[in-house]
């Protein structure tokens, strides 16, 4: 299963630790998703995945597996496909046996993914499978800047990455038009095969991230179970609640924690108050309109080519060329 991609797996503790800090000082408190992403935190989200309520990763599924021939002859042959955030390797094999099918191999493939133990198993795996394929996993923070490695073929490899799952939702608008242009500026003369969750009637998004079964939310308060866990902090998981709504002026979902209570959590030797009501901003899903993703291709240094979504337009999985 695809999981949150630039926050996948286990940070070293003092970078939760100032995060978390830095967080609770400041007005409105925010943090990023990637702390979510703890093995109980990735085990969640394994669930949300199947919820019947969250359909993106579903959704996406029926858009490649519908589409992957499609898909394979956009990438074209010889290429070197870079996945970011690459997880457990599952969506890579679909458009790997898609590619072989077409008589399309690719010559390289490059996952990326923060959880390095995690990635190396994988990469191993999959090795054993595609024997002819040269797999160089990268263990490293996507959103930074770096080099993809020089492929070893006779042949120049083209640089295709592809980012499914709607990750790039969980960037604010800004940085994934940042991201964009720096992976553009990588994958010059290949392209991006991206997944994105679209605008829709609210309420679908709603119940998305309010599922009946609770499963959200306790993935939403595993980061303060988390911090009590490995940092040391007291915050009271009964004072407060999960909090995901859509901010329509936006385009995205919003998950916050909030207080029920005024209250003061202490962390690392230091205290925090909360306002009755106020709070912990922990992650942002943006959602776009395919006129939106058109722009952000052109704005980014991509030349937007093709695109597809399912019966309902609840997602999208766009083709992009790197100028
Ligand atoms: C990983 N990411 C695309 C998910 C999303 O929908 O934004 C994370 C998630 N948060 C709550 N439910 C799922």
């Amino acid at each position: 299963m695809h999981r949150l991609a630039f926050g996948k797996g286990f940070h070293a503790m003092s970078d939760f630790a100032s995060a978390l800090q830095a967080a609770l000082g400041q007005h409105p408190k925010q943090i990023s998703p990637k702390y979510f992403y703890d093995a109980k935190g990735s085990a969640l989200f394994d669930r949300i995945c199947d919820l019947p309520e969250y359909y993106p990763t579903r959704t996406e599924q029926a858009i490649l597996a519908a589409h992957l021939p499609a898909m394979a002859e956009c990438i074209g042959a010889h290429a070197q496909l870079v996945e970011f955030g690459a997880g457990s390797l599952v969506k890579i094999r679909r458009l790997l046996d898609a590619l072989y099918a077409a008589g399309l191999a690719p010559d390289a493939y490059v996952p990326i993914d923060i959880s390095t133990e995690h990635l190396i198993r994988a990469a191993e795996d999959l090795k054993q499978q595609y024997p002819a394929l040269a797999v160089t996993p990268l263990a490293l923070d996507y959103t930074q800047a770096f080099s993809l490695p020089v492929a070893a073929t006779s042949s120049p490899a083209r640089p295709i990455g592809f980012f499914p799952g709607s990750t790039l939702g969980n960037f604010s608008k800004t940085e994934a038009a940042q991201f964009l242009t720096q992976t553009a500026r990588s994958l010059q003369g290949g392209g991006l095969l991206l997944g994105v969750d679209l605008v829709k009637d609210e309420r679908i998004l709603h119940a998305a991230y309010n599922d009946a079964a609770g499963v959200t939310a306790a993935f939403n308060m595993n980061l303060l179970l988390r911090a009590n866990a490995e940092l040391g902090s007291n915050f009271d998981v009964n004072y407060f609640e999960h909090d995901a709504f859509y901010n329509q002026a936006e385009q995205r979902i919003e998950m916050h924690l909030r207080s029920t209570r005024a209250q003061t959590v202490s962390l690392l030797g230091q205290a925090y108050d909360f306002a009755a009501g106020e709070s912990l901003h922990t992650e942002n899903s943006c959602k776009y309109t395919l006129e939106g993703l058109h722009d952000l291709a052109l704005r980014t240094g991509f030349e937007p080519v093709a695109h597809w979504e399912d019966e309902r337009s609840w997602f999208s999985v766009q083709w992009w060329r790197a100028k």
